[in-house]
């Protein structure tokens, strides 16, 4: 996997805005287990993955903000105070949104501010469930932070990041991705809790390899299914509220509880609680798995999170179980699942590294025999999280 070129993104911008600019990079990511559970407080697992965004950044003597996308050969053009407050739909909400969030916490964007020139570009695949857009905010984020002489901790930066999402895009995603991208290790997964935001690395062993599958059914977070099944999730909540207070969010609850007070629920309602109920469990057993090199119930508790999120969540899609079982029945492979947002995407697949080639071909034609359909196959690697990539330097 080679990510979009540092000297390239130098010159566009050398080219383009006639300055030399410091470059910032963020990573996508593939989340190993833990669907949905973010914005229940819950747990997830994911992995930071060698696609990402660079945003090249220079300052401007204007108050204007120039923002050229390589990927959509297009370029916006705003003055730093008069932003719109919301998104338009369009791919300049999640690095406009990001100067919107920061200028309402007075870190950056004021009306007197000086403005900035910023070219993007990126080699997440989009709407693949690879979170091109958290990689988009946290790199444009490194990059507005540079201007405006700023520095954040990570875990700020990934905060904030959500609030982009959810306030000005519309998308009413969890913390996961701009986490990932922002305290994602290179050869790790992370454990986090996304209640007190503590997290661990757990090393992904050498002979292990990310085999990323791309069923090619695209999806999208701002509207749609995604925000739907958040509805249904809260709805369970607040009844099993009345009953128990503590449960602030799903991550409070247990199995004991769904089984006394699910009967209140709609169907579909009990349905959504218990994927997640018992996703949580299978999360913090599987960062165990891991650590501890039982690959074999790692894989089965991959296995157990795809049956939940296809049946209980109702969020696959039949390409992807294709993919997953057509997974399932190759050399070397410890354990496949759908991952991401769901209804389309990618499924992630823990793979022997000796069997790994062989496997993503076999993948591919099994794929295309059963769906008519050219999967997009991806060997990554666990990779670092969100840091200055010119001039040199590894911290973010
Ligand atoms: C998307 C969201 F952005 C995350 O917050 C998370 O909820 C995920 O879907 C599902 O686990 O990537």
């Amino acid at each position: 996997m080679t990510a979009p070129g540092v000297s390239g993104i130098r010159n566009l911008h050398a080219g383009r805005f006639a300055k030399e600019p410091e470059v910032f990079t963020a990573p996508g990511r593939v989340n190993l287990i833990g669907e949905h559970t973010d914005y229940a407080d819950g747990f997830v697992m994911p992995a930071a993955i060698d696609f990402a965004t660079l945003a090249a950044v220079s300052e401007r003597e204007d108050h204007r903000i120039l923002i050229w996308s390589e990927n959509f050969q297009e370029q916006v053009k705003q003055d730093v105070g008069t932003l719109p407050e919301r998104g338009r739909h369009h791919w300049s909400d999640y690095p406009l949104g990001v100067v919107e969030i920061l200028r309402r916490e007075g870190i950056a964007g004021r009306e007197s501010s000086r403005g900035f020139s910023m070219t993007l570009n990126g080699n997440v695949p989009l709407g693949a469930g690879l979170s091109s857009s958290a990689s988009l905010e946290v790199a444009s984020m490194l990059a507005v932070l540079h201007v405006a002489k700023a520095s954040l901790a990570p875990q700020v930066m990934a905060q904030l990041c959500q609030r982009v999402e959810n306030q000005y895009v519309g998308a009413s995603t969890g913390i996961m991705d701009p986490f990932i991208a922002c305290c994602g290790a290179e050869d790790h997964a992370l454990l986090l809790d996304c209640r007190s935001l503590e997290y661990r690395l757990a090393p992904i062993p050498r002979h292990l390899s990310l085999v990323i599958a791309n069923t090619m059914v695209k999806h999208s977070h701002a509207g749609g299914e995604y925000n739907t099944r958040r509805a249904e999730v809260e709805e369970g909540t607040a009844i099993l509220r009345e009953h128990r207070p503590e449960i602030r969010l799903l991550r409070d609850a247990t199995m004991e509880d769904l089984e006394r007070w699910g009967g209140e629920m709609p169907e579909s309602v009990l349905k959504r609680c218990r994927h997640i109920v018992t996703e949580n469990l299978r999360t913090v057993a599987a960062a165990d798995a891991l650590e501890s090199g039982d690959l074999k119930k790692l894989g089965q508790l991959m296995a157990e999170a795809h049956a939940s999120y296809r049946d209980d969540f109702e969020a696959s899609c039949p390409e992807a179980d294709v993919m997953v079982e057509l997974a399932g029945r190759q050399q070397g492979c410890v354990g496949a699942r759908l991952t991401g947002g769901g209804f389309g995407g990618c499924t992630v697949n823990l793979v022997e590294t000796t069997q790994s080639a062989i496997f993503a071909e076999r993948l591919h034609e099994g794929y295309r025999e059963a769906t008519g359909i050219d999967a997009e196959i991806y060997r990554c690697h666990a990779s670092a999280a969100a840091h200055r990539v010119w001039p040199e330097d590894k911290s973010c």
